[in-house]
């Protein structure tokens, strides 16, 4: 009897997999744990509604389903609506649609990413697809999958380990439909350049904000974007300090790399709050995931760890600021 109890004892420590056998820290974190199966699953989820580009049928119910999903993890849901224009003159119906969790706290944390995907694969190396909208599996659902199991866990701390400070959770619209490398920067990132302008709530402010992008990809890895080192560098500090705390020091590296990057954290950078970019780079050749704007861009090709190194980063920030 006294075994089986024993026996049982062991798997419960092993299945909370808060310390793993034979790893002895001794950082004890306050955060509760990131759980990458539920993040990748809230992945797939917007994947299956097809790709969610501009005024389409599944960008619609895909976004009405992102809102449901972050009610039913008790947040405050603001939505912003606008009309938007792409490079190429075609109207767009924007939603940008903001999650705030203790919304009366004075000190607030604002992490970001957006939500719409690419409607030309023109990074394919297949030419005949170059009109083809993406799944963007990494480049938009990754970033919502993480924000929304970050939700989770925010209602799940709700009675014993609630957090004291405000988060709230941005997911842009119209952030994918850019010029490629043609130096257009005001192509991108038309939902968060509308926020910038007019916030959810006038007033609105944060103390710092962190925005994701391809934070789901395969051989991915995160070095300091140069944006965000010139307007936020103790931001930065901050995040690639907590992320080496917790042994994620392999995917937030320190090396040179990452260059300037026109995302959506410039537009909060430009509206007065410090925000930095995690952005996922190729290992191998340090540029975009090589599924960038490429059908690859699927589901396929989604990685639990890497999911898992950026949220449990996140709540680490988010339960240790003070
Ligand atoms: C540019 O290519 C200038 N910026 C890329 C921003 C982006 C697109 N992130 C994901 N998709
Ligand atoms: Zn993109």
């Amino acid at each position: 009897m006294k075994k089986i109890i024993y026996i049982a004892l062991c798997l419960v420590g092993f299945i909370s997999c808060k310390e793993k056998p034979g790893e002895v820290t001794a950082y004890v974190s306050p955060a509760p744990e990131f759980c990458e199966d539920s993040a990748y699953q809230f992945v797939a989820e917007q994947c299956q509604f097809g790709p969610r580009v501009m005024n389409s049928e599944a960008h619609d119910m895909c976004g009405d389903w992102i809102v449901s999903k972050f009610k039913s993890f008790g947040a405050e849901v603001y939505e912003q609506h606008a009309d938007g224009k792409l490079y190429t003159g075609t109207p767009v119906k924007m939603r940008n649609i903001v999650v705030s969790f203790n919304p009366e706290a004075e000190v607030r944390i604002l992490i970001a990413g957006h939500w719409d995907s690419r409607q030309w694969a023109d990074n394919d190396p297949d030419e005949a697809n170059h009109n083809t909208p993406i799944d963007g599996a990494n480049d938009g659902a990754s970033s919502i999958g993480v924000m929304l199991e970050i939700a989770r866990q925010l209602q799940l701390a709700n009675d014993s380990n609630r957090v004291k400070v405000g988060v709230d959770l941005i997911c842009w619209d119209a952030e994918d439909n850019g010029e490629s490398a043609s130096g257009n920067e005001s192509s991108w990132c038309l939902g968060s350049q509308y926020w910038s302008g007019i916030r959810h709530i006038e007033g609105y402010t944060a103390r710092y904000g962190i925005n994701l992008d391809m934070v789901g990809g395969s051989n991915t890895v995160f070095y300091r974007e140069q944006y965000s080192m010139s307007y936020a560098p103790a931001v930065v500090d901050k995040v690639w300090g907590a992320a080496q705390r917790i042994g994620y020091g392999k995917f937030f590296s320190y090396d040179q790399g990452g260059g300037y990057i026109t995302d959506d954290h410039l537009e909060v950078n430009r509206g007065g709050i410090p925000c930095i970019d995690i952005i996922g780079s190729d290992t191998e050749n340090g540029g975009f995931p090589r599924t960038w704007h490429t059908l690859n861009d699927n589901i396929e090709h989604i990685n639990k760890e890497t999911l898992k190194a950026v949220g449990q980063t996140m709540l680490e920030v988010i339960w240790t600021e003070q």
